[in-house]
């Protein structure tokens, strides 16, 4: 058994978390929750951090879901207490720029951690796939909504209600990943977005997140409010100076977070 279910390391403004209980395909229980939570906490209110990639740290699978032996004494009433939903949803709001690596099964409560960050990279060996019907219950953290919002209805009711699994091309096909790439040139591409992304001005990344996500549960009046508040604000900074002195004097930007 894995003593640390969660295995988080840094690299100056990148974070890692590594799902790390590989005998059961990195299913998630309990205690793996509360340690991805506690994980993200901490790295959410480091300032320094400014990428959260989330990924398996060795075996078969990004993660199968949710443990099964464990769902087995689950009540109503757990279904009711804040839990893998909360998490997703606080993962998805995130102020970083948050990636899933998928080489492997990403099934279930799996492919719904994926769904919740902002970028997904997988690979040939990828399976994605919310199979909860065959065990009687729905995909619960988010993903009878995320899905739909990422590929279309039609397509996340086929998924859903067949519970097939997509291998890492066709999940590119359909705009469930960002990225398809084979195994070995996974990190030349985890490189690649981490280099595009982190030379972007950072408060103009939390806005953008803050104007894409908010913007897209409300109405289009409501939206481009909240787009007209945030670009106002980044007019304001100091990082929108420096970007437009730095393209006009042909530089790479040296943006200070402010
Ligand atoms: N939970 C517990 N154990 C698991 C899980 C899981 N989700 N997935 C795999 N394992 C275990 C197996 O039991 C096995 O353990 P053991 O060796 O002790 O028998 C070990 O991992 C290896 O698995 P397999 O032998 O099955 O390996 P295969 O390569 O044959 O198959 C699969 C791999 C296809 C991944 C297969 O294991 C499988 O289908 N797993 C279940 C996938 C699934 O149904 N996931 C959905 C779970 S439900 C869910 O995620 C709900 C989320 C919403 C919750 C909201 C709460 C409020």
């Amino acid at each position: 058994m894995s003593e640390h279910s969660v295995v988080v390391t840094t690299d100056q403004s990148v974070a890692t978390i590594a799902l790390n209980r590989p005998e059961v395909m990195n299913a998630l229980d309990d205690t793996m929750v509360m340690q991805l939570e506690d994980a993200f906490h901490t790295l959410e209110r480091d300032a320094k951090i400014h990428v959260i990639v989330f990924k398996s740290a060795g075996g078969k699978a990004f993660a199968a879901g949710a443990d099964i032996k464990k769902l087995q004494s689950k009540t109503a009433l757990d279904g009711l207490m804040v839990g893998m939903q909360e998490l997703y949803s606080r993962i998805e709001q995130s102020t970083k720029v948050t990636i899933a690596l998928i080489d492997g099964y990403a099934l279930g409560g799996g492919c719904e951690l994926a769904m919740a960050c902002d970028i997904r990279i997988a690979t040939e060996r990828a399976k994605f796939g919310l199979p909860e019907l065959n065990l009687g219950v729905i995909p619960g953290a988010g993903g009878t909504q995320r899905l739909p919002r990422l590929v279309g209805k039609g397509r996340a009711l086929d998924l859903v209600l067949t519970g097939r699994t997509v291998r890492g091309e066709e999940a590119y096909q359909m705009g469930l990943a960002s990225y398809f790439t084979q195994s070995d040139a996974m990190e030349d591409t985890l490189n690649e977005v981490l280099h595009a992304v982190l030379k972007k001005g950072p408060v103009a990344v939390k806005l953008a997140k803050l104007a894409i996500l908010t913007g897209y549960d409300v109405d289009m009046k409501t939206a481009q409010w909240i787009e007209k508040l945030s670009i106002s604000l980044l007019f304001g900074t100091e990082d929108k100076t420096e970007g437009t002195k730095a393209f006009v004097e042909k530089r790479d930007a040296n943006f200070k977070n402010c």
